[in-house]
């Protein structure tokens, strides 16, 4: 049982089938797509190239689907999901309005048992999730949400049906990846929009344009190296590191290639920086002072435009915001920016937002406050393993894994994308066909020799634990408040770092799975 029709679980889903295994998919919404079913707000696209973000593994699929921008927007994004589950006839093995509640986990047969919402209770051998890194959308903790007269929702929760926002006055609160997105979207089409900002991030320009018809044959043309690049970058882009210091190369020289960069669509400026960026305080300074200035370069009021600039971390520590005319927005006479560190928000009316300087009226609230991420979707499912322990107990201080696959006392649970795996600092396709492929040879293996039982050692846990941890030590990002350290300040008890990533890279991850089963699976007990 897979649970998740988004990308990674349609891929298991394709993968099990080929090698002739019994298997059915839960999903939770009524349709496919995951990620892009939900996420429906205006400016939702990709920050990844289109064409390194499609899956690699059919030539037929590469060779019919034309993206139609470098960075593709939700609804071609899930034409493309509902493409591929036409094309490979994957719908009849999903069962839509799933909602998983709880797993128990029989040591005596080998068995989950899985109770849906619905009341029903199915069972199998081999569960494996593919639920989502950013699928627990968080909302915050504010006095009088419930009594605002107008629609307000979360950005994840953006209706179906078609928002008309003309002449409307808007607010939206945060300004993470998603808000950044929103705000650029829509600041020319709404009456007024305040912004309520808690922090600023680094935001970068992503310069999206359209694909052509003879850009698209050529990129197909090129699909292999495409892939090539990304299967060696730690990112699993077509952006690596430039493995110079900054203080190697001269000054000159060094902000004529940073021009460059805030000039190149896409994360080349995060992903494709010098290296010590993001791991040296004084070489991150002096980015973060170049890109400061940039931001004063575009917003015209330099009072604004200071509050726009993150002053509590550097660049890149935290997730990019990828952004189209997110700083040109705030030059706009119809867009206002609360900072509401000076200013807090005090509580939500019936007709707007009240902060401790004044009252605003809205007609519309949008809640762009992010996700309880990465384990946020598994405390929302009750599992049980060996002896009734529970993961969501287990993992209270911060996840424990064995590669990001597998806990102890959770046998045959595979976590396709679970915490500290590298799909989650990966370009989210290529990240998991690495770990789909990888497992879909582990069931192989398994069935082949009848093993109907497989769980990692205390050992291997603990040593895959300690090296996640320790891959943070060299990095800033360690610092930072972010889901990148499991901070969020709307859930009890996630305002502390845990280790939820692994930031070795893609091609060492892809090395120690490749090692693991040569070894006959080292790490694991099979039985
Ligand atoms: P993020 O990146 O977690 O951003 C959430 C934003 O919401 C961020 O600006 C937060 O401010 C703000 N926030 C969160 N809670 C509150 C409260 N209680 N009050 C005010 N503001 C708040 O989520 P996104 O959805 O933007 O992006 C998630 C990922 O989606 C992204 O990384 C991409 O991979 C795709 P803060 O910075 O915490 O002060």
């Amino acid at each position: 049982m897979i649970i998740g029709a988004g990308m990674c679980g349609l891929y298991q889903l394709y993968k099990l089938l080929r090698n002739g295994a019994d298997v059915t998919v839960l999903e939770r919404g009524d349709d496919v797509g995951g990620t892009w079913y939900w996420n429906r707000y205006p400016g939702c696209r990709f920050d990844s190239e289109s064409y390194t973000y499609g899956y690699s593994f059919s030539k037929e699929l590469l060779a019919e689907w034309d993206w139609t921008e470098h960075f593709s927007p939700q609804p071609e994004n899930l034409r493309y999901v509902n493409h591929v589950v036409d094309k490979f006839e994957l719908r009849t093995h999903i069962q839509f309005g799933c909602n998983l509640t709880r797993a128990v986990w029989d040591d005596e047969h080998h068995i989950w048992t899985l109770e849906l919402a619905d009341g029903r209770t199915l069972t199998c051998r081999f569960l494996l999730t593919a639920i989502g890194l950013l699928s627990a959308p968080t909302m915050p903790r504010l006095t009088g949400m419930d009594s605002f007269r107008g629609p307000s929702f979360h950005t994840y929760h953006w209706p179906k049906a078609p928002v008309d926002l003309t002449g409307k006055r808007v607010a939206v609160i945060g300004t993470g990846a998603t808000g950044v997105q929103l705000i650029g979207a829509i600041a020319d089409k709404v009456g007024q929009l305040t912004v309520f900002q808690r922090r600023p991030n680094w935001c970068a320009p992503l310069h999206n344009a359209p694909i052509s018809a003879a850009e698209m044959a050529s990129i197909r043309a090129d699909y292999a190296e495409i892939f090539r690049k990304c299967d060696n970058t730690p990112g699993g882009f077509i952006h690596g590191p430039d493995r110079r210091r900054v203080a190697e190369v001269p000054r000159e020289e060094r902000l004529a290639f940073w021009e460059r960069l805030y000039a190149t669509p896409g994360f080349a400026i995060w992903l494709g920086n010098f290296r010590d960026v993001l791991m040296d305080e004084a070489a991150n300074a002096e980015f973060s002072a170049f890109v400061a200035d940039k931001i004063r370069g575009r917003v015209k009021d330099p009072v604004l435009a200071e509050k726009l600039i993150p002053k509590d971390h550097g660049f890149g520590v935290q997730r990019v915001p990828m952004e189209t005319r997110y700083y040109e927005a705030y030059n706009r006479p119809n867009v206002h920016l609360v900072s509401i560190g000076e200013t807090p928000i005090e509580r939500i009316t019936p007709t707007g937002i009240r902060t401790s300087e004044r009252d605003y009226e809205f007609d519309l609230i949008v809640y762009a406050t992010g996700f309880d991420a990465v384990t946020g979707a598994f405390d929302g499912i009750d599992f049980v393993g060996t002896d009734g322990q529970r993961l969501r107990d287990n993992w209270r201080d911060g996840p424990l894994t064995y590669l990001g696959l597998q806990v102890v006392g959770f046998p045959n649970l595979f976590m396709l994308a679970g915490p500290q795996s590298a799909s989650l600092s990966t370009n989210f396709p290529r990240g998991i066909e690495t770990v789909v492929d990888w497992a879909s040879g582990l069931f192989e293996h398994a069935v082949e020799r009848g093993i109907r039982r497989i769980e990692p050692t205390a050992e291997a846990q603990a040593e895959w634990t300690a090296h996640v941890e320790e891959l943070y030590q060299g990095l800033l990002l360690r610092k930072a408040k972010s889901w990148f350290t499991g901070y969020n300040s709307n859930v009890e008890g996630h305002d502390k770092i845990r280790y939820m990533i692994y930031n070795g890279g893609a091609p060492r991850y892809r090395q120690r799975l490749a090692e693991v089963a040569q070894q006959g699976y080292a790490g694991f007990r099979l039985g």
